[in-house]
């Protein structure tokens, strides 16, 4: 099969892609003798894995079989195709700092059953009303001057009904950002056509609004809104041509089957989401997910590692949750395709990395705060990336010391 390929640019990565082939009958073998996995033998896994490893373009028409035979490829086989996949489309070592803002805490009408800012559960939170446009830009120039190259600003809001004179003023936060050179994120909950074409005016980069969690296990999550729903804004956003954010959060009860169906309705949207945030749940106190049990790491990584091999171009972002995870853990994380991360000195409600320790991280492990984000196309063997290496200049060398055997 390899043999047979003819585009100049298929021909220029033979040599990156021949161990794979290997790697991918290894995998078909593995997969064969395994009664469990979704390939049941018959060759999904192989041709699943083999035209996501071929990709030179993304392609939105994957079943849910593929992305499970994809899902379920031993872990070893699997980050070693993802990561290697990431490194034709995406710099391997640039990694966007994205900082969030939370601008309006509190008090939201749904009942998301993960959160600390819905109005339905005793979590102690105070809430606010909307952040002025000053102190948003104060604190974007702060995650600018530290490196971060996007803002992501959040209100717990339901949708944007009635809130005329807030979207006016998000408005002149979105274009404040964007005069720091920074790219502009909001999530605002849902958005009909007109909302979204006023912040696309407004020069809005990203919007995001994720879909959490597999359709199916959905309204075990969320009842006062439906994923359809959660769609038609995702659609919307698309259409007025702003870049669409969404992803998922893990940790929600779900089985692996959920985590394949996720990624199963972001990689069949009519075109991949730009970005593909992964949240580990953060259990909060008073939230009826609070003793939910917690979500192994191999199957974040599983997750990551499916998303880069059925979304070749998105940007994929640890989101929630990194703060628990080890420096291992997340490192793991990016050689398997994930390039974003929050950092900050809080998520929207919960703790988040800082600036100084998620560079001394990239410095001790070769990685760079992405400068801008570059639409991420196959590479060729020699371009170079957008990265700061100046931002690490200042980073003083360090030792890992190292973190607790859970960590
Ligand atoms: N109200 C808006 C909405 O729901 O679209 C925007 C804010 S909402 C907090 C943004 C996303 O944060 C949620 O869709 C969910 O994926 C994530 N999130 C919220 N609470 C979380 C938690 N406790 N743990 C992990 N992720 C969480
Ligand atoms: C996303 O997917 N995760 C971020 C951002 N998009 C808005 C929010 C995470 C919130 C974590 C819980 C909290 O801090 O309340
Ligand atoms: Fe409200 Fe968003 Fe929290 Fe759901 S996730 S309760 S919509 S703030």
């Amino acid at each position: 099969m390899l043999s047979k390929l003819s585009s100049p640019l298929l021909r220029g990565y033979r040599t990156a892609i021949r161990p794979l082939a290997f790697a991918a009958r290894h995998v078909h073998n593995a997969a064969a003798v395994d009664s469990g996995s979704a390939s049941g033998g018959n060759g999904t896994t192989t041709s699943a894995l083999y035209r996501a490893l071929n990709a030179t373009a993304p392609r939105t028409d994957w079943t849910r079989e593929e992305i499970a035979s994809i899902y379920n490829t031993p872990l070893i086989d699997l980050t070693h195709a993802s990561g290697t996949l990431h490194r034709r489309f995406h710099s391997p070592g640039a990694v966007q700092m994205c900082t969030l803002m939370n601008i309006k805490t509190g008090g939201c009408s749904e009942d998301c059953s993960y959160c600390a800012q819905s109005s339905r559960y005793q979590t102690g939170l105070k809430a606010t009303k909307l952040s002025t446009v000053d102190s948003v830009l104060a604190a974007a120039r702060v995650a600018r001057d530290n490196g971060s190259t996007r803002f992501c600003m959040g209100a717990a809001w339901r949708d944007m009904r009635g809130r005329k004179s807030s979207l006016r003023n998000i408005k002149a936060m979105v274009e404040g950002v964007h005069a720091l050179g920074l790219e502009s994120c909001v999530t605002l909950g849902m958005l009909d056509e007109a909302q979204a074409k006023e912040l696309k005016d407004a020069g809005l980069t990203a919007y995001n609004h994720n879909v959490d969690t597999s359709r199916e296990h959905y309204p075990k999550v969320i009842t006062t809104r439906s994923y359809d729903e959660r769609l038609q804004t995702i659609s919307n956003v698309r259409d007025a041509g702003i870049k669409v954010c969404t992803g998922g959060i893990l940790g929600l009860g779900e089985k692996p089957e959920d985590h394949v169906g996720l990624l199963h309705t972001v990689a069949t949207m009519p075109s991949h989401p730009e970005s593909f945030p992964v949240n580990t749940l953060v259990p909060i106190e008073g939230t009826p997910l609070f003793k939910s049990t917690r979500i192994a790491f191999d199957a974040v990584l599983r997750t990551i590692a499916t998303a880069r091999l059925v979304m070749p171009t998105a940007i994929i972002r640890i989101a929630a949750g990194r703060v628990d995870m080890s420096e291992e853990k997340q490192v793991l994380c990016f050689i398997a395709g994930a390039n974003a991360v929050f950092t900050g000195e809080k998520m929207l409600t919960t703790a988040c990395s800082g600036w100084e320790e998620d560079l001394a991280m990239f410095k001790r492990w070769g990685l760079y705060p992405m400068k801008a984000h570059v639409e991420p196309a196959l590479r060729k063997a020699e371009e170079s990336f957008q990265v700061d290496a100046s931002l690490l200049a200042n980073v003083p060398d360090s030792s890992y010391q190292g973190t607790s055997a859970t960590g």
